[in-house]
């Protein structure tokens, strides 16, 4: 049986691209017969400023996603990061582990830093490393992440490789990171050269995972796309980014072949073909989102889900971080 790690920010409302990418592969891998452990990071969250009102939210409603998407607490280990020591302090570890030439080269971090890079936080500079330790405190073997996230899978690779080679140990295991070919990157309603993601500032730019069925539609019939009609084939879609991006959710969402899509709406514009995405997406969203309000009546539910959760995890992570804290030397912590 392999472990399964994987996490989610709480920074804003998840999108469906973190839908589509991330959480509904998450809820399939219960049945895999491995063991999956889910966590809502918030310590990656304060990497960029969070009011601390809202953060709360957020990772309330997070976790009511999680359990409304279909996530089983009996099942599968959820828990706010936070709540485990381990990650902290094997993070600091990697700190000392990672060089700064790898980080510098993380796209992520020149994403998010943009030209700001002087007055971005240090934690946004570091998280590739907390990220790592998330994953090996754990001794967690397969990530499943949106292809977004496969450069900091390989610097966690890289980061195991150099402590176990500096200690000569052969401690941490290699990660192998679980992508969805079909869904690896869901991008914006506005730009379809952009992902699609829970910050951007235009709230039109996402499907959020509780918007409702209003909201949904309109969003759709407001995408973004171009006057040609739908061609009959998918390579014709190679240089619309916009219009290949929709077929790609209504594929994943109606469970239906691109092709056969395109079969259906080829030689039309896009007004037949966007109601349809917004009828099939409503009738996928709607019961998630109205799920996820249920979820949201009891805080005090979901603190017990979630320490209860943390529990579970801190009896992994915990013996795991004090071997590695024993391994560079440090004095038993009693
Ligand atoms: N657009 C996307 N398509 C496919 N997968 C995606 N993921 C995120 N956006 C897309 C996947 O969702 C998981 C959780 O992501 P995260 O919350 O840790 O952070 P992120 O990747 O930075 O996602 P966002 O929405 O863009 O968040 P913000 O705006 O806060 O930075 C990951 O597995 C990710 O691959």
């Amino acid at each position: 049986m392999a472990r399964i790690f994987s996490g989610i920010q709480p920074t804003g409302i998840a999108t469906l691209g973190n839908y589509l990418g991330a959480l509904r592969n998450w809820v399939a891998l219960q049945q895999s017969g491995d063991e999956c452990i889910y966590c809502l990071v918030d310590m990656h969250a304060i990497t960029t400023f969070q009011n601390p009102a809202a953060l709360r939210q957020q990772t309330y409603t997070m976790a009511a996603l999680l359990l409304a998407c279909g996530i089983n607490p009996e099942q599968s280990i959820i828990f706010h990061q936070s709540a485990i020591s381990a990650h902290a302090r094997l993070g600091w570890i990697f700190n000392c582990v990672a060089r700064m030439g790898w980080l510098n080269r993380m796209t992520q971090f020149k994403d998010k830093a943009g030209k700001d890079r002087e007055a971005v936080s240090t934690g946004l500079f570091v998280y590739p490393n907390l990220m790592a330790a998330d994953i090996h405190a754990y001794h967690a073997t397969k990530v499943p992440v949106g292809d977004d996230q496969l450069q900091h899978i390989e610097l966690a690779n890289d980061i195991a490789e150099k402590f176990n080679h500096d200690f000569g140990v052969s401690f941490f295991p290699r990660i192998e990171p679980l992508i969805l070919k079909e869904t690896a990157r869901v991008m914006s309603l506005r730009d379809g050269t952009k992902k699609m993601s829970k910050s951007d500032p235009s709230d039109q730019s996402r499907i959020n995972m509780t918007d409702d069925a209003d909201m949904i539609s309109q969003k759709i019939r407001k995408a973004k796309t171009d006057t040609d009609p739908l061609p009959d084939n998918l390579a014709a879609l190679a240089e619309r980014p916009e219009a290949r991006n929709l077929l790609g959710i209504f594929a994943a969402i109606s469970g239906e072949a691109q092709e056969a899509i395109l079969a259906r709406f080829a030689g039309g514009g896009f007004g037949p073909f966007k109601n349809a995405l917004a009828e099939a997406l409503v009738a996928h969203v709607e019961p998630i989102v109205r799920r996820t309000r249920d979820y949201l009546t009891d805080t005090a539910e979901l603190d017990r889900v979630l320490q209860a959760g943390a529990a579970k995890a801190a009896a992994i992570a915990g013996p795991i971080t004090d071997e590695a804290e024993r391994i560079v030397g440090f004095l038993p912590r009693g």
